[in-house]
């Protein structure tokens, strides 16, 4: 059994990678729902569906996000009303949606839709929203402004210092049914590279999955999102920076030594292997640039044989 903590884009791909090397039934991945939204009504989980679609292989490969192939036929109608569209939801995209909305109002918890849809799209690993319960991430600005996570993320296109990230719900949320035993029996868990603040992070704040993890830390392994300095999407770089860590492979492992025994860090950080074991976790050198699905592969392999 193999538990990975989930974010998007990263995530995906690094469960794409496993799936390449181990039986799928034995994933489970643990995903965060602090980034979902509520949009025309519409309950709206972009990492799992993130997860979700790049392991059916219906990803959109130029976004990361939404469907291949997508029309986007309703948002162009709602352009006519001046409805809220900077968030752009596919015309199929939006049939998830419409699903999981319904499903939950009929009284279905979140992870037992999310079974639903995933085994519609043919998968057999198994996703678990960190939580049932209602939980969202709201980032603060400089000026004390309190943002939702999304209008931060893709009305604003994170192009906005932070000065504090919090997650709305998390302390009286409970953990979805499944996620303590899928850490607690893994044989090895992965924090896959995504976001440690927005990503990882909101995963920590479910009252009991930050001590189940740190009970695993040494069947625990990472895999840095940094890689030379940067992210390779999105504002983990600065978002680490802005919250007063270093970013490198270094500010890391600092973060992540309570909880991984081992950090798999990029070639091009192979200088700072030195620094990565002096923050208390054991460096692992490797191609972490997913790229393709044999480099996906390859880190995934790479991950499960660190104990060996
Ligand atoms: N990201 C964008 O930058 N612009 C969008 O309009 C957008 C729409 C969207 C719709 C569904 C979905 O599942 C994801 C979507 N994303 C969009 C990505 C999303 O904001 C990010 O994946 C995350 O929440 C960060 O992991």
């Amino acid at each position: 059994m193999i538990t990975v903590l989930a974010g998007g884009v990263g995530a995906a791909r690094m469960l794409a990678g496993l799936r390449q090397v181990v039986d799928p039934s034995s994933i489970t991945a643990i995903v965060n729902v602090g980034d979902d939204v509520d949009l025309h009504g519409l309950h709206v989980s972009p990492d799992l569906d993130t997860c979700t679609y790049t392991l059916a292989g219906a990803i959109n490969p130029e976004t990361g996000w939404g469907l291949v192939g997508e029309t986007w036929h309703a948002m162009e109608a709602l352009e006519r009303y001046g409805g809220l569209t900077w968030f752009r939801l596919g015309d199929r995209d939006l049939a998830t949606h419409l699903y999981r909305t319904q499903r939950r109002a009929e009284g279905a918890p979140l992870s037992t839709v999310t079974a639903e849809i995933t085994r519609a799209w043919g998968l057999s690993e198994r996703l678990l929203p960190v939580t049932d319960d209602r939980v969202r991430t709201v980032v603060t600005l400089t000026d004390g402004t309190r943002l939702p996570f999304q209008d931060y993320f893709v009305r604003l296109r994170h192009d906005v210092p932070i000065t504090g990230v919090e997650v709305e719900g998390a302390a009286s949320a409970r953990p979805a049914p499944g996620v303590l035993e899928a850490l607690a029996t893994a044989t090895t868990v992965v924090v896959a590279p995504s976001n440690p603040i927005v990503s990882i992070g909101p995963l920590f704040e479910v009252p009991g999955v930050r001590d189940a993890l740190v009970a695993r830390r040494d069947r625990t392994v990472a895999v840095s999102p940094i890689i030379g300095g940067a992210a390779l999407k999105g504002p983990a770089d600065r978002m680490l920076r802005e919250l007063g860590h270093d970013v490198s492979v270094v500010g890391v492992a600092r973060l992540y030594a309570p909880l991984a025994s081992v950090l798999v860090i990029d070639e091009v950080d192979a200088a700072l292997a030195d620094a990565v074991a002096a923050a208390g976790v054991r460096p692992v050198v490797a191609p972490t640039v997913m790229r393709t699905p044999d480099v996906a592969a390859a880190l995934g392999r790479t991950v499960l044989e660190v104990w060996s």
